[in-house]
């Protein structure tokens, strides 16, 4: 059996974006309480949860304690970002498979977190296409997805890890597949 590692210096920060009703919410309460609801209500400031993922490494069982923060999707709280970035090192930019616009949409939440990422503490980006159980168009959000992706990494302006993919938080599909993709991600580049 592999060896599990002290966890108490790996904990890190992940940061969702978005806009409204895109079910950044949802993906969080998913992974934390493997629960859905379908009534909306929407996150009015920032809300923090935390959870631990265990993921696989080279050397072991790495634990980590995953401080998650969402930034409520209304555009009065874009500012928020900069004031809860800090000390992210993964951001999820999610948004609804099933209405583009939501896509396009995060191009200011994008130019928000340019701006607060002066310490440049970002390592990550992770982009959820959510609500999978509903009807869209495969081939082109695909391609608005990985244009998006590519805009993305261009503009933060450093060698980054990028990747997309989709999920529903409302038939449980994908959504522990994204967190392990980040988590390893960061497991494989731990500094110590
Ligand atoms: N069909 C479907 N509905 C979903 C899914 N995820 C979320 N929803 C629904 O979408 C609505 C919005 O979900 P939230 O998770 O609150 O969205 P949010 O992005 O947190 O919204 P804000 O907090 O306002 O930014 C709710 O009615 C959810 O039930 C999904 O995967 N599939
Ligand atoms: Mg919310």
């Amino acid at each position: 059996m592999a060896d599990v590692l002290e966890a108490d210096d790996k904990k890190i920060k992940i940061s969702l974006l978005g806009v409204p009703s895109v079910g950044k919410t949802s993906i969080i309460k998913r992974i934390t309480d493997d629960a859905f609801t379908e009534s909306y209500m929407a996150t009015l400031g920032a809300d923090f949860t935390s959870k631990k993922l265990s993921i696989p490494s080279k050397t072991g069982i790495v634990e980590l304690e995953v401080q998650i923060t969402e930034i409520g999707g209304q555009s009065i709280f874009e500012a928020l970002v900069t004031k809860f970035l800090h000390g992210t090192i993964c951001v999820i930019f999610v948004f609804d498979l099933s209405d583009p616009s939501t896509l396009d949409g995060l191009h200011s939440w994008l130019e928000k977190l340019i701006i607060a990422n002066v310490d440049k503490d970002v390592e990550s980006i992770l982009l959820i296409g959510n609500k999978s159980d509903l009807t869209y168009n495969k081939e082109e959000v695909k391609i608005k997805a990985n244009q998006f992706l590519q805009h993305a990494v261009k503009k933060i302006g450093y060698p980054i890890f990028s990747s997309y993919i989709e999920t529903s938080a409302a038939t449980y599909t994908n959504v522990e597949e994204a967190f392990n993709l980040i988590g390893k991600h960061i497991v494989d580049n731990l500094k110590n």
